[in-house]
């Protein structure tokens, strides 16, 4: 293959990359919009390096001709979950999609490599559509939590850092941590619950404070300004107490203000 063809041969791949990471972001805030807890914290995206095909190539002794048959991961997502429990939803979520067709499944969590990587991948077949028609391309979806990610983000790093020639000690070193990593995953698996309560608590909060300052705004038209300043500072009382039920009770009460604003303007419309 001349060097000037890797752009054409990796524009398909660019292609996957690009709309697979709108997609799952938008699933992403799918889950948001519907004020649930989403599964997918973060997503990234990548076409491997021209360098790292020729690696892998030349790793599996295979011929520059079967580089899209041999390299599975020339399109790589990568999926971030806060638990350990997530990746099985994402696992779930993926299957579910009719634009991924699963080709093969890798579980490094249930029994992590040497190494100490831990990480699912999915090796997928999906469709782009180029000027030249449909193309179906391989793609690998890596779903691993946060901790997960972390870890391997160093490792990688080493590994490219001592070329295949990492010293014992580092090695040693490295298992520890992923060791600490898969602790620190159980660690918080076991306090999910909580963390989630205290984060859809958050979520709620600033979602009714969102209600109260649109209630609010929508006033300065409406009522008089001396109303809407002595609600203003009424609220920012009730914010300083930081007391959930006192929010939801006065956003309750501009709701009700709003509404007889509103009552009042159509009355005054008809007569
Ligand atoms: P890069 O730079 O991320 O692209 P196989 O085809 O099954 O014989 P392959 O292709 O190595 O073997 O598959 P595997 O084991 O599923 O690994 C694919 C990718 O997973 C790697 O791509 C890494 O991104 C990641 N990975 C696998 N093992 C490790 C590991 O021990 N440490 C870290 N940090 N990542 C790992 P590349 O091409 O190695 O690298």
């Amino acid at each position: 293959m001349e060097v000037q063809l890797w752009r054409e041969v990796l524009e398909p791949y660019h292609l996957a990359v690009d709309e697979l990471v709108v997609k799952f972001n938008h699933v992403k805030q799918q889950y948001q919009e519907a004020k649930m807890y989403s599964p997918i914290e973060m997503v990234s995206g990548r076409v491997k390096r021209v360098s790292s095909i020729l690696e892998k190539l030349k790793k599996k002794g295979a011929e520059l001709s079967q580089l899209e048959e041999k390299v599975e991961d020339i399109a790589g997502i990568r999926l971030i979950c806060q638990f350990v429990e997530d990746i099985e939803t994402v696992v779930a979520i993926i299957k579910n999609r009719q634009d991924i067709v699963i080709k093969q499944e890798k579980d490094y969590i249930t029994k992590a490599k040497d190494s100490g990587y831990r990480s699912y991948h999915i090796i997928a077949y999906y469709t782009v559509h180029t000027i030249q028609g449909p193309k179906q391309i391989e793609v690998e979806i890596q779903i691993r939590t946060l901790a997960m990610n972390f870890w391997s983000t160093i490792e990688h790093s080493l590994q490219y850092k001592y070329k295949g020639h990492m010293p014992e000690d580092i090695r040693d070193r490295l298992l520890r941590a992923a060791q600490a990593v898969d602790s620190l995953d159980t660690e918080m698996s076991s306090v999910r619950d909580e963390i989630m309560d205290a984060q859809n608590s958050n979520r709620q909060k600033a979602n009714i404070i969102s209600d109260i300052l649109n209630n609010i705004e929508n006033l300065y038209y409406v009522a008089n300004e001396r109303e809407v300043n002595k609600i203003q500072n009424e609220f920012f009382k009730i914010y300083l107490k930081d007391d959930m039920g006192m929010l939801k009770r006065f956003n309750k009460q501009l709701d009700i203000i709003a509404e007889t604003y509103r009552a009042q303007s159509v009355q005054g419309y008809r007569n």
